[in-house]
């Protein structure tokens, strides 16, 4: 059993994971979509009732966490949600009656597992990098690893990106070049007829952010991404009064390249794609304490409920 009183370690949430499988088969399924670079299996829950009718038309939710090693909050947040839609099912009925969901709590379990055991900073996956070209002196300590929010297929490599192997932000060898980022796109575009939403838990600053993050220019579904964005950040707030700021991940900061939603709404054709922020502002930052998890996870779960919702009736 997981508590909410603090930041689990691996073996609990495959432990969790495993648990709900087997008390709810009725609604759960877990799927081992790949393995990470350790060989760690990267753990995907499908959620969603009327398992036996024929779903091939239902539309479906991708939520994934902890691409990012340090911020505990987002694969916290993910099981939170996992944990009302399954252990709550009768509350959400609708829910997985209407939608099928899939979530990867720990997009990055190398990473995760590195945190808890040596730094607790650490951001990226945990891969070998080929010492090439020479480039770059060396750092034996810090050298490994990819960022997993700069490996996607989509403007890879362009801006806000290193080819340094010793950079936080190293976008690795080439576009899916690691095991993690293939394995997720890889399922995502098996499911690509189906997917109508497409969102990435990050940590921190309280945003819901939309595509594109390498360019100011718009795409044509901006102002619906706006739109459902709005209502979503809406609801949010009800929650607990926690102010998220909607923006465009571009205007808003820096621009970056080979991030994940930029790639699903670009090559996939997920409408509705976007990157979440979570807590806080910067007072404790990746370190946000675990007495945070049951408020953010509350206000996000009823934000991306509003959104899903909205969505779909819209359809
Ligand atoms: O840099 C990232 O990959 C994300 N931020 S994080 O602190 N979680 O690492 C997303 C950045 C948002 N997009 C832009 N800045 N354009
Ligand atoms: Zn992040």
């Amino acid at each position: 059993k997981l508590t909410w009183t603090k930041f689990h370690p691996l073996e609990d949430i495959y432990n969790y994971l495993e648990h709900l499988q087997s008390t709810y088969s009725d609604i759960v399924d877990l799927i081992t979509i790949g393995k990470s670079s350790e060989g760690r299996e990267m753990r995907v829950i499908r959620i969603s009732s009327g398992k036996s009718k024929d779903m091939s038309l239902k539309p479906a939710i991708w939520i994934d966490g902890g691409i990012h090693a340090r911020e505990w909050i987002s694969p916290a947040v993910a099981l939170f949600i996992i944990r009302q839609l399954v252990e709550h099912n009768k509350s959400y009925k609708n829910m997985i009656d209407d939608l099928d969901w899939y979530i990867l709590p720990l997009a990055n379990p190398d990473g995760y597992v590195y945190t808890h055991t040596v730094d607790r900073l650490w951001r990226k996956s945990r891969s070998e990098n080929e010492e090439t070209s020479g480039r770059y002196f060396w750092d034996q300590q810090d050298c490994k690893g990819v960022d997993l929010n700069r490996n996607w297929d989509h403007r890879w490599n362009e801006v806000g990106a290193s080819d340094n192997p010793c950079h936080e932000t190293y976008a690795g060898r080439a576009p899916f070049s690691e095991p993690e980022t293939r394995a997720m796109s890889n399922f995502i575009k098996e499911h690509r007829d189906r997917i109508i939403i497409y969102l990435t838990l990050h940590s921190y600053s309280q945003m819901w952010l939309m595509p594109w993050s390498s360019t100011k220019e718009r795409h044509n579904d901006y102002d619906d991404l706006l739109y459902m964005g709005r209502k979503a950040i809406e609801s949010l707030k009800k929650t607990h009064g926690t102010n998220y700021n909607l923006v465009s991940k571009q205007t808003n900061s820096y621009p970056i390249s080979g991030c994940s939603d930029d790639w699903a709404k670009s090559k996939v054709g997920i409408k509705y794609s976007y990157t979440i922020e979570l807590r806080d502002k910067g007072t404790y930052g990746y370190l946000l304490p675990p007495t945070q998890i049951l408020p953010t996870g509350k206000e996000i779960f009823t934000a991306i409920r509003t959104l899903a919702r909205s969505v779909l009736s819209n359809m």
